[in-house]
């Protein structure tokens, strides 16, 4: 069995989660925050048996795009001004960023 823990944008959240119970694919969504961006993403932490792992894949792939995001500047307010960028940067966020992790055990009580 192995765990999948997939970060998604929140703009394909409802869609992914849609799509993995039409698949007979078990979720849990967590709200959470992205270290560079500081903004909402969503997790979703799915257990899943070995054979199922490859179609899991690829359920979250043909649901998540990327995009471009601008980041905008955020004046140091009296911190550290070297390094502050002053013009909006843009960076592609992932459609998904997938971890599978191996599970030692798996019980329900
Ligand atoms: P954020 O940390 O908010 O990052 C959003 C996007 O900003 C990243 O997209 C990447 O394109 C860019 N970025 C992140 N750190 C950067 C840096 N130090 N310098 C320049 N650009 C940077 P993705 O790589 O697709 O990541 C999307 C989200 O997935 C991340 O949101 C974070 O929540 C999660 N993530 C990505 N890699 C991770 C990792 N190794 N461990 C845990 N979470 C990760």
């Amino acid at each position: 069995m192995k765990l999948i823990v997939a970060i998604v944008q929140d703009q394909d959240s409802n869609r992914l989660s849609q799509a993995l119970m039409k698949n007979n694919i078990r979720a849990t969504k967590l709200a959470s925050t992205g270290g560079f961006l500081k903004s909402g993403n969503t997790t979703f932490m799915i257990g899943i048996e070995d054979i199922r792992v490859e179609k899991a894949l690829q359920v979250i792939k043909e649901n998540c795009r990327s995009r471009d995001q601008l980041v905008a500047p955020v004046s140091p307010m009296g911190g550290n001004a070297d390094s502050y960028v002053p013009y909006p940067v843009e960076v592609q966020v992932g459609g998904a960023t997938v971890f599978v992790l191996p599970i030692e055990q798996f019980m329900q009580f």
